[in-house]
């Protein structure tokens, strides 16, 4: 079987050559078959969805029998996720600006209010709250509403804030892989009564060709890191200053200087989930946040609603370019 990688940057030195959603290559480290169709859609593994009659995307506010899914969306090659509503407006203006693509900005989803999405060009933006139960929810219904609007190719990247380990404030990690509160790199989902553990993996290829977007003259820096995803704010970050604490300063120290020791980068609350569904769903996915801190040093966000505003900007420039490219590359031949 030949290669079917869309690469969207031809390949540079010492770069994966493959996408990890390229079948192949999808199949030979997975060891099952690639879930996805000849046509580069996204095949779902769940035969219990032919039965149903309509499909009703409940948080997202759309069905398969009263909107027209491959009419709205066949076009989406990106998806953008990211904790708020309001940051993911911004994104989709942003993103408007650099692609130069009129967006009305309505929010697609709003009459479920859960959740908000909008959609500029090729590229939706999609919030998904705070934590891991409330990012699934709505990447669940993401993957089969591109399923159903029969999307090709899709790749996702989930644009977060976090708290960074060794590094300064205001810089960039692009999420290698993500680590659960045990420090194993994988999502722990309990099925019927039994803990499913799935892999927590992102998509090297895509990090380097990220990460070669990134400016030399860029005002912050760029890390290439494992993110750990915790269940929680306080305790689940060894924070000090959560309402429980029955550790000590040199426990959390221990601690996040083991985190180090191992390759983490940084501290989100979604990472493991929103790898592991999307590489199940053979989809290429990664993570890129900016700290809001320095774990190292404390455990309060104290910089100012203007700082941090500018500072959440840095991982929507990062991807804008990427996404631009594509554009150039693929879209304007
Ligand atoms: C980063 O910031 C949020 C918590 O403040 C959470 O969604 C995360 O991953
Ligand atoms: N988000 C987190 O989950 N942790 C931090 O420290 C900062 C933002």
């Amino acid at each position: 079987m030949t290669c079917n990688c869309d690469y969207i940057l031809p390949t540079a030195a010492g770069w994966q050559s493959h996408y990890d959603n390229c079948r192949p290559h999808w199949e030979m480290t997975n060891g099952k078959p690639c879930p996805k169709n000849e046509d580069r859609t996204i095949r779902l593994q769940n035969p219990h969805l032919a039965a149903l009659e309509c499909d009703v995307l409940y948080h997202l506010g759309l069905d398969t029998k009263n909107y027209d899914l491959p009419a709205m969306f066949g076009d989406v090659k990106f998806v953008c996720m990211g904790g708020t509503k309001l940051r993911m407006r911004e994104l989709a203006r942003y993103l408007g600006e650099v692609l130069q693509t009129p967006t009305d900005l309505v929010n697609i989803t709003k009459h479920s209010h859960r959740y908000a999405m909008y959609k500029v060009g090729p590229v939706l933006c999609v919030n998904h709250g705070i934590g891991i139960p409330s990012l699934t929810i709505v990447l669940e219904e993401v993957i089969k509403l591109l399923h159903y609007a029969r999307a090709r190719d899709p790749v996702i990247i989930r644009v977060g804030t976090s708290g960074g380990l060794g590094i300064p404030a205001g810089s960039v990690v692009i999420s290698a892989g993500a680590f659960n509160g045990t420090l194993e790199q994988v999502y722990d989902i309990p099925v019927m009564g039994k803990v499913r553990k799935l892999p927590a993996v992102f998509d090297r290829r895509l990090n380097q060709e990220l990460q070669s977007l990134v400016p030399d003259d860029a005002e912050y820096r760029t890390f290439c890191g494992i993110t750990m995803a915790a269940n929680e704010f306080y305790r689940g970050q060894a924070r000090l200053d959560g309402p429980f604490c029955d550790y000590t300063a040199a426990d959390k120290m221990a601690f996040l200087s083991r985190l180090v020791s191992l390759g983490v980068r940084n501290i989100e609350m979604e990472a493991t989930a929103f790898a592991a569904i999307t590489h199940e769903a053979g989809m290429r996915a990664t993570d890129v946040c900016v700290t809001y801190l320095d774990r190292l040093k404390g455990d309060q966000v104290t910089p100012s609603a203007e700082t941090l505003a500018s500072w959440q900007k840095r991982p929507m420039e990062v991807i804008g370019k990427y996404i631009k490219k594509y554009c150039e590359l693929k879209l304007k031949k």
